[in-house]
């Protein structure tokens, strides 16, 4: 049986303030394609499938498009409930939905109760279990678990509820097994774009957690990763949500298990619609060397290093990177000016001579006669507006 697994959507996400939903369109259109193509039984989507608790129209449209089009090329789906989430309102109306061949789950209260598709190659069915985020307040209720404040002990729990469903059912070779899951699991890599689960305390979860199941589909972890021995996946988000992902080659698995529940799994790339580029250089350099050229289509992040940072930089770098969208300035001198403390560093010194410290240290360069007679003239004005009070 075939399943892609993806995650980690966050459809209605913007890049630094630029819509994506084009881009995530895309990627839904690709993954259908897949679908199509492969001959897939089951999509999961590993979570946060909204960036948002309460999503926007537009998002909620194409999350409709999505399932109905993986729908309509074949393929169940089953989805959970990320932390980006609000579980109740992805979780609307499941069993309605269940019926026509999409799971979408946010209710704990159905953790151990798994989607059962059966097979078509004459192999036992594939149980899929959901198991929606786990977030320590809200589960350790809803699980029975008072005491338990940890993302570990918490989706053990949760887990050894599914595994109930697999024994009563026959265990390995009886039944194929699937189990999708929501958290920070102990030798994942993360990038910039995730929201830490625990501030604090520790959200990992230590991967033998999984024991028992013949997949995992992993999300959170926005970059595409195998954990152990290769049963236990991260598929990545589909799309780059920041700067720190742009080595990232983005895509989902497409994972095949045999009649024994035997694991292969593909790398499937997903189409990048723009891709990210990290220019430095001197504003001049920035807009006119042919060294930056390939990064014009990008969506660009710019250092500049000129001493002074030019005016309206930003807009004017978007006259040649028109999808620029971070700028930060990182001037040739030290800021910091040593370890002195600053009164330490001010004590004894003229007005003026703070001054035109003031200058040399933001310019980088000592102000020249005519900035030093401005600054004279400057002082000699303010000084006498203190004295005469008008
Ligand atoms: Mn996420």
């Amino acid at each position: 049986m075939k399943l892609l697994h993806t995650s980690d959507w966050h459809l209605g996400r913007t890049f630094h303030g630029a819509p994506l939903l084009d881009h995530q369109l895309a990627a839904v259109d690709a993954l259908v394609e897949l679908v199509r193509s492969a001959g897939v039984d089951v999509v999961v989507v590993a979570g946060d499938i909204y960036d948002r608790q309460l999503p926007s129209g537009d998002a909620v449209e194409a999350l409709s498009y999505a399932l109905c089009e993986l729908r309509a090329a074949g393929a169940r789906v089953v989805g959970i409930a990320g932390n980006h989430d609000s579980a109740v309102r992805l979780g609307f109306a499941e069993p309605v939905l269940a019926a026509g061949g999409v799971s979408i789950r946010g209710d704990l209260g159905t953790i151990g109760t798994p989607v059962v598709i059966e097979a078509d190659d004459g192999g036992p069915p594939l149980a899929v279990y959901p198991i929606p985020y786990l977030e320590p307040e809200v589960a350790r209720h809803r699980l029975g678990l008072p005491d338990a404040r940890s993302h570990d002990r918490l989706l053990r729990a949760a887990l050894a509820r599914a595994r109930v469903d697999l024994a009563a059912r026959g265990g390995p070779g009886a039944v194929r097994s699937v189990a999708v899951v929501h958290a920070f699991v102990a030798g994942g890599q993360s990038c910039d774009s995730e929201r830490v689960l625990s501030v604090g305390g520790s959200a990992e979860v230590g991967l033998d957690a999984f024991e028992g199941f013949d997949y995992v589909a992993l999300g959170h972890l926005h970059g595409r990763q195998v954990l152990g021995d290769g049963r236990a996946r991260y598929s990545g988000s589909p799309l780059a949500y920041s700067f720190s992902e742009r080595s990232h080659v983005k895509g989902a698995w497409l994972v095949s298990l045999d009649g024994s529940g035997r694991v292969e799994a593909e790398a499937v790339d997903l189409p990048v619609p723009r891709r990210l580029a990290v220019v430095e250089g001197t504003f001049d350099e920035l807009l006119a060397s042919r060294a930056f050229a390939d990064a014009e289509p990008c969506w660009v992040h710019a250092v500049l290093t000129d001493a002074v940072l030019p005016p309206e930089a930003m807009a004017r770098l978007r006259a040649r990177f028109p999808h620029a969208v971070t700028l930060v300035h990182r001037p040739p001198i030290d800021l910091t000016d040593g370890r002195m403390r600053y009164a330490e560093r001010v004590q004894g010194k003229s007005d003026l001579e703070l001054a035109l410290d003031f200058v040399a240290h933001v310019t980088g360069t000592p102000a020249d006669d005519a900035e030093r007679a401005d600054l004279v003239a400057a002082m000699a004005s303010a000084a006498a507006f203190a004295e005469d009070g008008s």
